[in-house]
């Protein structure tokens, strides 16, 4: 009957907000990669409230925020493994509305980290109503969950301390490795360049696009924005760009053609896995 089915819709509505402070947060978490990853068929059934593409809601509360958790990705799969298993428990425990998407870079040419970023967020959305978006490399994982992955009041750079640099922030531009924006943050910045092949630089951009579009970058406190990385060797196809340092100078004016607004590539498969969401792009490597 009609009272029924909006008895049914007012059960969704009725939802309390979920509080500003996650009640079951841990604070520091014990990461290491001494061991084997476990199986995918292990992690689903650890992890039965996420589905449908690496999906999860909290059941009990209205989160917050609405999360893309945006992964650039091409044969890491050891990685994404580890990354799955310590990732997911952390953010069902932060509350948060959050999807998880490996943007897989086709074929052998030159990695482009940046415009996997930009696909990453145009496919997205057009699953879900996101409202802020992380960029997150596949070789990191948080070290402590009480640095959430919630929209930010500003752009946010959340790798600052990570092992390999002693936990110490390297340089205060550094805007690699975790950021998390709003929608309108990213639109402002245009996105991420598209033309930054090979390693290097492309987050450099990134921090100009912000700081051009009027914006300031914010840090958890250096405590809780802890990351362990995956140690791995330098990919072919991600060799160091030469034109990286020039590229980097002339961010103010190629911001307003490359970008968001300038994105093109080729879907070649969207697939909805219990744990994430595989897209596997051609980023279409110039000649
Ligand atoms: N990525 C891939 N596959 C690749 C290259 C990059 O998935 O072949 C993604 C992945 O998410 C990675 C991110 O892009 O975390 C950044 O690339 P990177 O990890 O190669 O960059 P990083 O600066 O390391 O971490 C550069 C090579 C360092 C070699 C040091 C040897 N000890
Ligand atoms: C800078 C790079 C960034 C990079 C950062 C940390 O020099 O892209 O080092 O690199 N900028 C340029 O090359 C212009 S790391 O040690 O993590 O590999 O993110």
């Amino acid at each position: 009957s009609t009272s029924k089915q909006s008895e049914e819709s007012n059960k969704v509505n009725i939802l309390p907000d979920c509080p500003e402070t996650p009640p079951d947060l841990q604070g520091p978490i014990d990461v290491s990669f001494g061991h084997v990853a476990p199986e995918m068929k292990k992690m689903e059934g650890d992890n039965p409230l996420v589905k449908d593409g690496g999906h999860y809601k909290p059941p009990y509360c209205k989160a917050l925020s609405k999360v893309a958790v945006i992964i650039p990705y091409r044969d890491r799969v050891e990685h994404l493994h580890y990354f799955l298993e310590y990732m997911h428990p952390t953010l069902q425990r932060q509350q948060l509305d959050y999807a998880i998407y490996i943007i897989n870079q086709a074929g052998t040419g030159k990695f482009n980290r940046a415009k996997l970023m930009n696909i990453g967020y145009v496919e997205s959305l057009k699953d879900y109503n996101f409202e802020c978006f992380v960029f997150h490399d596949v070789d990191l994982v948080l070290e402590n969950d009480k640095s959430l992955y919630s929209c930010p009041a500003k752009p946010r750079h959340l790798s600052a301390a990570v092992d390999k640099f002693n936990y110490v922030l390297p340089y205060g531009a550094i805007f690699g490795g975790v950021t998390e924006l709003t929608k309108e943050q990213f639109e402002k910045a245009n996105g991420y360049s598209n033309t930054f092949w090979g390693w290097g630089g492309e987050d450099d951009d990134m921090y100009n696009r912000v700081k051009f579009s009027g914006m300031e970058i914010s840090r958890y406190p250096i405590e809780i924005s802890r990351y362990k990385m995956i140690s791995h060797a330098r990919e072919k196809g991600n060799e160091p760009n030469p034109k990286r340092f020039d590229m980097i100078r002339q961010t103010a004016s190629t911001m307003k053609t490359d970008g968001l607004n300038s994105l093109s590539y080729k879907l070649l498969s969207k697939e909805k896995h219990q744990l994430y969401t595989n897209v596997t792009v051609d980023v279409l490597v110039p000649a």
